[in-house]
């Protein structure tokens, strides 16, 4: 994905309307100071996003227009990012899962249209979800209730740990190795500090705006096969 352009649009409450003309929708979802915030300025070469802020009681997702070419040779884009609120206060499986649900449930049924009595194509859509983890701790309880809930619905995502700075080489290959066994998938690492792996984020990124938008213009359109 190559980035043209991006924007703070505005912050919305979890169950909240999406921006008409958002298009597909990537949510960026993490325990609270994972780096969310810090990802998506890196992402997007700004400092639109407010890293470092302290986690509010005001539970709001912030809203990024971006214009991007998601993959060689493919048409620019609208797409909005989405800086969901952090979970990761509850303590324990049960407890961490419901904590979890409660952050995205709303926001995702509103971004898939679930809740909506009709659906028209130009609605946004959650194209996909960015799960953070922090480097340096693999297996959270609350980390892998998140990653279970996103399987279990059946969202498309992308897992990255962040803050690999942090970390000696020896020291990153052998978190990276731990949090790919705690999750039984692969894991993309990155620094938002120096750019190392943000690359292969936006690469990944581009994949899930790439699966999401060949999917739907085929299904309702004359003379296209399936
Ligand atoms: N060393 C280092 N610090 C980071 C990185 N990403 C975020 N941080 C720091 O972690 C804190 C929380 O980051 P933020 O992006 O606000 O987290 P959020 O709550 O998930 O949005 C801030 O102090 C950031 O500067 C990183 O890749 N490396
Ligand atoms: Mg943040």
């Amino acid at each position: 994905m190559k980035i043209l352009d991006a924007d703070f649009v505005t912050s919305v409450p979890a169950g909240g309307r999406l921006p008409p003309d958002a298009g597909p929708v990537i949510a960026m979802v993490g325990r609270s100071n994972v780096g969310k915030s810090s990802l998506i300025n890196a992402l997007i070469r700004r400092g639109l996003a407010r890293a470092g802020a302290k986690p509010g009681t005001t539970r709001l997702v912030n809203l990024y227009a971006v214009r991007a070419v998601p993959a060689a040779g493919r048409r620019a884009m609208r797409l909005t990012l989405a800086d969901l609120p952090g979970y990761g206060f509850a303590r324990g499986g049960t407890q961490a899962r419901r904590e979890f649900e409660v952050i995205v449930q709303d926001f995702f049924e509103q971004a898939t249209g679930r809740t909506a009595a009709s659906r028209r194509r130009s609605d946004p859509r959650l194209a996909g979800v960015v799960l953070l983890l922090d480097g340096r701790h693999a297996g959270l309880d609350s980390d892998v209730a998140a990653h279970a809930w996103l399987a279990e619905h059946g969202y498309p995502s992308v897992v990255v740990t962040t803050k690999n700075d942090r970390l000696s080489r020896s020291g990153q290959a052998r978190a990276l190795r731990a949090h790919e066994a705690a999750l039984g998938r692969p894991v993309l690492a990155v620094s938002s500090r120096t750019g190392a792996g943000v690359p292969a984020v936006r690469t990944a990124v581009g994949s899930l705006l790439d699966a999401a938008t060949a999917q739907v213009p085929a299904a309702g359109l004359p003379g296209t096969e399936s």
